[in-house]
């Protein structure tokens, strides 16, 4: 059974069957420990979206809204199950179609990777690591979804990480979880070990800097630049072979910097270049 609510504002231009690049929504933040009302992001993004200036070259290219996952209030475990069925009937529609993910709150990515290899590495891009065992006694909680995820058996990195636990820390050692700041010699080292290699991205949004993001969940000083966000994705499909992303974190109710048109650009350009590309 499909949990997909379709009654959006984006027209796709195109059917599942000929995406090349599909959009999910996830309105979930149950489990936001600071700043509530990521859950308003996959809508409002989708409302910036609208208004941006568009490529000519977007209305032609093989791109699918296919909805917004109906999530379930307070149950993280169930809102996932309801993504993975979503996610896994579009993959059964379209084997190779890439898959957005707009959030939402972070733990909701664990549930998009459904049906991609376990050889695929996920990067993070996160103020934080996101590597507790469990947060308040949730281990479904956007604290500790690389940890869910590196356990699942996927390589997992981050980029941006400036906030963490010392038993974070020890975890990614013991794991050989690699990560580092936002100084782009580091940056260019990590993404450097992943020439050739099969990458999802998660751009958590508080990896950049509140200064120009004010509009995320858990907002932290200093971060990435909205240039450095490009060079990686730009890195990544030009070097690895990017295989899905998501946005998430974003939480309109508190952008005072445009944040929520930051991640429609951004959102555009990766349409732009890897339905671009796959074409
Ligand atoms: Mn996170």
């Amino acid at each position: 059974m499909l949990y997909l609510n379709r009654n959006l504002i984006l027209e796709s231009n195109c059917d599942i069957k000929e995406a090349a690049v599909a959009l999910i929504g996830v309105p979930f933040d149950s489990t936001s420990s600071y700043r509530a009302g990521s859950r308003t992001a996959p809508l409002e993004i989708r409302r910036e979206f609208f208004e941006l200036e568009k490529e000519e070259t977007f209305f032609g290219l093989p791109f699918c809204d296919i909805g917004n996952v109906e999530a379930v209030p307070g149950n993280a475990r169930e809102t996932l199950r309801c993504v993975e069925d979503s996610v896994n009937w579009a993959r059964q529609e379209n084997h190779g179609v890439f898959i957005l993910g707009l959030g939402g709150e972070h733990t909701i990515t664990h549930a998009l990777l459904a049906g991609l290899p376990k050889d695929t590495f996920v990067l993070s891009l996160d103020a934080h690591l996101d590597l507790k065992d469990d947060y308040l006694g949730e281990k479904w909680s956007h604290a500790a979804v690389m940890r869910r995820i590196s356990e699942s058996g996927f390589d997992v990195g981050v980029i941006g990480a400036r906030s963490f636990t010392s038993d974070e820390d020890d975890y990614a050692r013991k794991h050989g979880i690699v990560h580092c700041g936002c100084g782009r010699k580091d940056i260019e080292k990590l993404l450097g070990n992943l020439k050739g290699r099969r990458v999802y991205l998660t751009l958590d949004f508080d990896a950049i800097s509140p200064h120009i993001a004010a509009g995320v969940s858990n907002p932290e000083p200093g971060g990435l630049s909205l240039e450095d966000v490009r060079f990686i994705y730009n890195r990544l499909i030009q070097k690895s072979t990017l295989a899905g992303a998501d946005i998430v974190e974003v939480n309109p109710l508190y952008d005072t910097t445009a944040t929520t048109v930051m991640a429609a650009g951004i959102m555009q350009d990766i349409i732009v270049k890897v339905a671009g590309k796959k074409r």
